[in-house]
This record gives structure tokens, C-alpha cells and sequence, in this order.
């Protein structure tokens, strides 16, 4: 039925609100990733909040990427979260204790992981948009390109020096939050193998507190294990080849290699323009064409769906989840295999279930056995995961499977709660309301 929602805003007054949860969320400094739940700077939120800012104020989007890549560590990575003051998330810098990483940025506090690298996507949306803005935006923003490219260029060589183990050349993470999918069922069999010491020092759950319902949030047992993580790269130092040798999850993630494979692309675009190191260059084409084989490689024989790897036991992990359809995203597969994943999206497996509100992928196949309509990563649907889809198709020349990818993201958020992640059948937000992320990739849909 289309009226499992009572609120429907027009597109218009759609807009107006998502621009407004971006200001209400401006502490002057950076937009944290939602009012209570997530009061810092979150790296991929970032840069999609970057691309909706832009869409209001190309400066504000300018200054937010800035801010992130003002916290990039000596070594190139980007830090998954940049803490404000604000104390009621847990775990904040102390429990992280990154001070005492030889690496980290010393004027701010950061945490010791990253996330998806989606940034070189946003620069170069950002860009495009301060183009089409005026005469002033274009300028700013040209020169803005020209400043960070040599900080994404040294993140995407970190993800390749210290993050590319082994020859399966998938990125790898080691703590399911680096994949944005915190608590994903992809991670469900590595996560088995890490085992919280007794030294795993007492801690209190903050976000529980605030989420209405606890079900809508990852459990205690998962959580455990997410601070065994920490702990263990704390002991560590922070140091990456002993995180990446020692730590007890280590996994090739293949929607992150996707999503590398094009922010490479696009950085390369980029760095031709602004004629960067030719040598430079010839590495960001050397790296795409790696990731894209990585995910090539990782797809499974019969349904074609791309698969991550646990770099711990070798074996390929089969759960039909999103990341599964990387190679859409990114390219690169043999074209059997991307017309039987294409068929797949479409089918009642997926964006074709017949209850679904909104035409567009749940993170989790809602016939997979453990699909859950309600929490976190096990089942909702993620506008920002929508607009990836829609920006990558539209690259791939595929506009019409674009259009609907954006249109399916506009109805799924028309109830202009912002939510964080969404019920796929009822359509019910869930986790937080007027998340920034969800705002941005609203107002860069509408605007
Ligand atoms: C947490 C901020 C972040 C996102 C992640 C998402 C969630 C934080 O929120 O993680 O404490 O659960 O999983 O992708 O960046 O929006």
C-alpha cells in the first residue's frame, strides 16, 4: 500500500528540511553525524555531508573536508571518527587512547580505524557542483581540488602499503566498524574467532541509552568484541603492521575495494586536470585496475554475488548482503556475471521483493534466513548505500537504472524524518532522526 506512511513531503519542502537538519547539526566547528546518538565527525559521513552542504554552501562544504583531512594521521590514514567535546558517545579518545600512537595527529583527538574511502567521490562532487554554482564556488573549489589531492592521494597509498595484504588484493579491515557496515552478517564467522581477553577493561554502552529500542542497535556480545578490537590494537600502539599481522580479525572487504577501485578513478581524473606527478597517476590507474580484478575475483561461481575473504582462514564469506553487489559498482566483472547480478537486483530477492516501500536494496536479502527488518545492518535499508548505487550507475552510463535508484531514495526518505536506517517494509525510520548523511544525500538528490 502507498500509504504505509501518513507524511509525505513534496520535494520542495523535502529540501528545505534536509537543509535544515544540516545547520541544526553545525556546532560551528564540524556537522556531527546525528544530533545524539553521533555528536563527532564520522569519516564517510563526512563526505557525503560535504556533497549536501555543497548543495547550499560550497565554502561550508569545503571547510567540512577540510576539518576531516586537518585529523589525517602522519601515516595517511584517515580517521574513522574526529571527536568534538562532546562526551556522550562511547568509545570516545580515551578509551581509543590514540595519543600514544606514534602516528596520530597531535592537535585533535581521534580514533585509531578507519572507513570506506569515499572521499576523492566527494571532491569531485563538490567540485562539479561549485562548477555549475557561479564563477566564485568554481574558483574556491578548483583550488580546494588542487590543496587535498595530495592528502587523498597519501590515504589511498596508506590503504595500499599497510592495507592490502597477501595476493587476494582486497583492502582489508580489521574491525568491522573500519566497513561502515558495523555489524553486518558478512562479519558474523570472522567475528566467531575473536575471543574478548579477561583484560578487556569494564565499559558502559552509551548508544543503547538513546535509541528508543535496543533491538534497532548491534548486542552486548557484539559489542564486546568491537572493544577486544580496540584493546588489542591499543596494545599495539597503533601500529599497523603488528595490527595487520597479530590482530584476531582481518578480513578482505569487497565493497570497500569497490568503492577504492572509483575513488581511485575519480582522484586520477582529478590529478590529470590538475597535472599532478605523472608517476602518482600511473599508481592510482595500477591501483584500480587491481581492486577491480580483487572483486572480479571474489565472485562466487553459480549466483555471481561478490564475496569477502577472511585473510585469517582463506576462506571466502558467503552471506547475501549488498556488498555483494559490488561489481556494479565499480566494473570489471566478466559480463555473464554482471547480468545475472543486475537480474538478481531486480528480482523479488531484492529490490523487487513485493513488500518493500521503496524499490531499492535492503542491506540484507529479505529472503536470507537471519534477515532482520529492524536492526542496524541486518536488514534496513541506508540512503547513503542508495546513493552510491545511483552515483555508480550513473558513471557506468546506466541513467535509467539511476534515476530509479534516486527516485527509490526519494521515497524512502519523503517522511522527512531523516532517519538513519529504514524499515524496508513499513518504511519506519530507525536508529537515529535527522542523521546528516541521510539529510545530504537528500538535498543532492532534490536540489
Ligand atoms: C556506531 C555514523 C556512523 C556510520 C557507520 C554506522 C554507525 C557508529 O554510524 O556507526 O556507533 O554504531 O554503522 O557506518 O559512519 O553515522
Amino acid at each position: 500500500p502507498a500509504d504505509r506512511r501518513p507524511v509525505r513531503y513534496t520535494h520542495p519542502t523535502l529540501a528545505a528540511r534536509a537543509a535544515r537538519v544540516l545547520r541544526d547539526n553545525d556546532t560551528g566547528v564540524v556537522i556531527t553525524a546525528a544530533p545524539r546518538l553521533y555528536p563527532h565527525m564520522w569519516s564517510w559521513d563526512a563526505a557525503f555531508i560535504s556533497i549536501g552542504l555543497a548543495r547550499l554552501d560550497v565554502q561550508r562544504a569545503i571547510a567540512e573536508l577540510d576539518t576531516l583531512f586537518a585529523a589525517q594521521w602522519r601515516n595517511g590514514m584517515v580517521p574513522h571518527i574526529v571527536f568534538t567535546d562532546d562526551d556522550a558517545y562511547f568509545p570516545g579518545p580515551d578509551r581509543w587512547g590514540t595519543h600514544e600512537a606514534l602516528d596520530g595527529p597531535r592537535h585533535v583527538r581521534t580514533s585509531g580505524i578507519c572507513q570506506p574511502p569515499v572521499h576523492a567521490i566527494a571532491v569531485r562532487r563538490v567540485l562539479d557542483i561549485a562548477r555549475r554554482s557561479g564563477p566564485n564556488d568554481r574558483i574556491d573549489a578548483e583550488r580546494f581540488a588542487r590543496r587535498i589531492w595530495a592528502k587523498l592521494y597519501a590515504w589511498h597509498r596508506w590503504l595500499v602499503e599497510y592495507r592490502t595484504p597477501g595476493s587476494s588484493g582486497l583492502v582489508a579491515i580489521v574491525h568491522g566498524w573500519e566497513s561502515g557496515m558495523d555489524n553486518s552478517p558478512r562479519w558474523d564467522v570472522p567475528y566467531d574467532a575473536v575471543h574478548p581477553g579477561a583484560a578487556l577493561p569494564p565499559y558502559v554502552r552509551k548508544d543503547v541509552r538513546v535509541v528508543g529500542d535496543p533491538n534497532e542497535r548491534p548486542t552486548d556480545r557484539e559489542y564486546d568484541r568491537y572493544l577486544w578490537l580496540i584493546e588489542e590494537m591499543r596494545r599495539a600502539g597503533y601500529d599497523q603492521r603488528k595490527i595487520v599481522e597479530n590482530s584476531s580479525f582481518l578480513v578482505g572487504d569487497v565493497f570497500i575495494t569497490a568503492l577504492f577501485a572509483m575513488s581511485c578513478d575519480v582522484l586520477l581524473e582529478l590529478g590529470q586536470e590538475f597535472g599532478q606527478e605523472p608517476a602518482q597517476l600511473a599508481d592510482l590507474a595500477d591501483w584500480a585496475a587491481k581492486a577491480r580484478t580483487a572483486v572480479a575475483a571474489s565472485c562466487h561461481s553459480v549466483s555471481g554475488m561478490a564475496r569477502d575473504r577472511d585473510l585469517r582462514t582463506g576462506r571466502w564469506l558467503d552471506t547475501q548482503t549488498i556488498a555483494g553487489f559490488s561489481p556494479l559498482l565499480c566494473g570489471g566483472a566478466p559480463d555473464d556475471v554482471q547480468l545475472r547480478l543486475l537480474s538478481l537486483l531486480d528480482s523479488d530477492r531484492w529490490c523487487g521483493h513485493p513488500d518493500l516501500l521503496a524499490p531499492v536494496p535492503p542491506s540484507v536479502s529479505p529472503m536470507r534466513p537471519g534477515f532482520n527488518t529492524r536492526q542496524y545492518w541486518r536488514g534496513p535499508q541506508w540512503p547513503v548505500l542508495v546513493w552510491l548505487f545511483s552515483w555508480a550507475f550513473e558513471r557506468r552510463g546506466w541513467h535509467e537504472r539511476a534515476r530509479r535508484m534516486r527516485d527509490g531514495g526519494i521515497r524512502l526518505t519523503d517522511d522527512g524524518s531523516f532517519g538513519e536506517y529504514f524499515e524496508p517494509f513499513t518504511g519506519e525510520p530507525l536508529g537515529s532522526t535527522d542523521q546528516s548523511w541521510t539529510a545530504a544525500v537528500v538535498l543532492d538528490w532534490l536540489c
